[in-house]
C-alpha cells in the first residue's frame, strides 16, 4: 500500500470515528458502535474504540473508557452495554434490563444491562498510558493511578465469579457475553432450550440491516429467554451458576483476559502495587488451557460445556483464539498455523483473502454472510494479529497486517465481510474496524 493510500485510509478510519462519537455533558461522550443498529456504548467496542482515539485524540480516548467505567457494577462486573442516552431504536435497551431496580452492585446514576463482554480495557487502558508518557507522564501516571482500581476490580470479577474450576477458562451466561453471539459454537448447548418463557418483544435490529445478515428469530426468541432468566435471578452470579441452562467456558474470552491480565500486571508494575495475587489468577489459565480445553485428538481448542462436560468441538476461529493468550507454547503457535492454512480458514483458492473467517468454510453451519456464522471480522484478525506479533512470528504477522490494510481499504470500514469476496455486510461505518485500522497503520 502507497503511503498516499495509508493516508487516506488513516483519514476514512478517523472520520467513523468522529462521525459515531456521541457527546454527552461537561465533555463526556462516547462511541456508537455504528452509525446505525447500536445507539448506546457497548462493552469491547468501547475497549477498541479506545485504542484508536489513542493515537489522535487521548481527550476522547480517556472519555469513551470513563464513560463505559461509569456503568461498572460494585462487584467489578462491567457491563455489556451502558445506556448513556434514550432510544427506541435497539431491543433490548434499558427498560428491560432494570438493574437498578434488581440488583444493589448495579450503578444508580447511569443504566447499563446485566451481563458483560469480553474484557480488552486493560490492553486499551495500556495503549493510552503509552502515548500519554510520551507528551505527558504526570498525566499518564495519574490515568494508570486513576483506572487500576477499577480494572483490578474488572478482572477480580471475572476470577472470583466466573472461574468455576479455577481454570482460568470463564463461564459465560449468554451468547452475547461471548461478544460472538451467533457462533455455531453455542448452538448445542442451546439446542436443549425451550424458548416460551419470554416477555414480548420486537426486535429492532433488522430495520437497519438486512435481515439475512443478522441471527434468525429463532436466535433471537433463545437470546430473549435467556436473558428474561437472567433478569429473573436479578443477574446473581451465584444463582446463575446454581441453574442457568446455559453454561460455557468460553476459550475466545478467557484467552482475551490472559492477554489482558498481562496488561493489568504491567499497569500494577508501573505503580509498584504487589502483582503476587494478579499473577496467580493468571496461572490459572497457564496451567489448565492444555489439560482442560485442547483436544489431543484434533491438536486444537475449544469451548467446554459446563453443564455437559464435554468439549464443543465445531470448527471455528476460536479453535486457535489462545494465540491471543501469549501464554502457549511457541512451537504450538506454529502449528496452529496449518489450521489456518486449510481450505477451511482462507488458505486455500476458495477466499479471496488470507485474513480469518469467523467460522470455518468445512462447518456444516458455515454462511459467509450470517453475523459470526462465517463473516470475516476485524476485531478478532486484529486480535490474532497481536497474537502472532507477541509470539514473534513476524512474517505471518507482516501479511497479516496487510490482508487488514488491503481489506480495509478496498472495501470500506464495514462490521463484517464475506470471506468470499470481503464485500462488506452488517452496519457500514463500524467503530471498531475504523480503530482497529489506526492502530494497525500505525504500529
Ligand atoms: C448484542 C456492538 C455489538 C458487539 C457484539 C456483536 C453485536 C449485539 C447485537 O454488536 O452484539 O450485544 O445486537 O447483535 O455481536 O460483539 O459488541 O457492536
Amino acid at each position: 500500500m502507497t503511503e498516499k493510500e495509508k493516508d487516506s485510509l488513516l483519514q476514512e478510519a478517523m472520520t467513523v470515528l468522529r462521525g459515531n462519537w456521541v457527546d454527552l455533558k461537561a465533555s463526556t461522550g462516547f462511541s456508537k458502535p455504528a452509525a446505525h443498529v447500536y445507539p448506546y456504548q457497548w462493552n469491547w467496542d468501547a475497549g477498541f474504540a479506545a485504542i484508536g482515539y489513542s493515537y489522535f485524540d487521548i481527550d476522547r480516548a480517556i472519555a469513551e473508557l470513563d464513560a463505559l467505567f461509569s456503568g461498572q457494577w460494585e462487584n467489578g462486573m462491567l457491563p455489556h452495554i451502558v445506556f448513556h442516552t434514550e432510544s427506541h431504536d435497539y431491543f433490548p435497551n434499558q427498560s428491560f434490563w432494570q438493574t437498578k431496580e434488581r440488583n444493589e452492585n448495579a450503578p444508580r446514576d447511569v443504566d447499563t444491562s446485566g451481563m458483560t463482554q469480553p474484557p480488552i480495557h486493560a490492553i486499551a487502558a495500556w495503549y493510552i498510558y503509552q502515548r500519554l508518557s510520551q507528551t505527558d507522564p504526570a498525566r499518564a501516571q495519574d490515568w494508570l493511578d486513576r483506572m487500576y482500581p477499577k480494572l483490578h476490580n474488572l478482572h477480580d470479577y471475572f476470577y472470583r465469579e466466573r472461574d468455576q474450576r479455577n481454570t482460568g477458562l470463564m463461564t459465560i451466561y449468554h451468547p452475547w457475553e461471548s461478544g460472538l453471539d451467533n457462533s455455531p459454537r453455542w448452538d448445542k448447548s442451546l439446542a436443549h432450550l425451550s424458548p416460551k418463557e419470554r416477555p414480548e418483544y420486537t426486535r429492532l435490529d433488522t430495520d437497519f440491516v438486512d435481515a439475512r445478515f443478522r441471527p434468525t428469530d429463532a436466535s433471537y426468541n433463545i437470546y430473549v429467554h435467556l436473558a428474561e432468566l437472567m433478569r429473573k435471578v436479578n443477574y446473581n452470579d451465584q444463582k446463575l451458576q446454581n441453574n442457568h441452562p446455559f453454561q460455557v467456558e468460553d476459550i475466545m474470552l478467557s484467552s482475551i483476559l490472559h492477554l489482558a491480565t498481562t496488561h493489568l500486571i504491567k499497569i500494577a508494575e508501573v505503580l509498584n502495587k504487589d502483582t503476587a495475587e494478579i499473577k496467580g489468577w493468571q496461572s490459572r489459565f497457564s496451567t489448565s488451557v492444555m489439560k482442560e480445553a485442547f483436544s489431543q485428538e484434533d491438536q486444537l481448542f475449544y469451548d467446554h460445556d459446563v453443564l455437559t462436560e464435554e468439549l464443543i468441538r465445531i470448527d471455528t476461529i476460536a479453535t486457535i483464539a489462545p494465540i491471543i493468550s501469549g501464554s502457549i507454547d511457541k512451537k504450538l503457535v506454529r502449528d496452529l498455523f496449518s489450521t489456518l492454512d486449510t481450505a477451511g480458514f482462507c488458505g486455500s483458492g476458495t477466499c479471496q483473502t488470507s485474513l480469518l473467517p469467523s467460522t470455518s468454510l468445512s462447518e456444516e453451519s458455515f454462511n459467509p454472510q450470517l453475523y459470526w456464522r462465517g463473516p470475516v471480522w476485524i476485531n478478532i484478525n486484529w486480535l490474532i494479529w497481536i497474537g502472532l506479533k507477541n509470539a514473534n512470528h513476524t512474517e505471518r504477522a507482516k501479511a497479516m497486517k496487510q490482508s487488514l490494510l488491503s481489506c480495509l481499504k478496498e472495501h470500506g470500514i464495514w462490521e463484517y465481510y464475506s470471506p468470499e469476496d470481503l464485500d462488506g455486510i452488517g452496519a457500514q461505518e463500524f467503530t471498531w474496524s475504523a480503530a482497529l485500522a489506526i492502530d494497525v497503520l500505525e504500529s
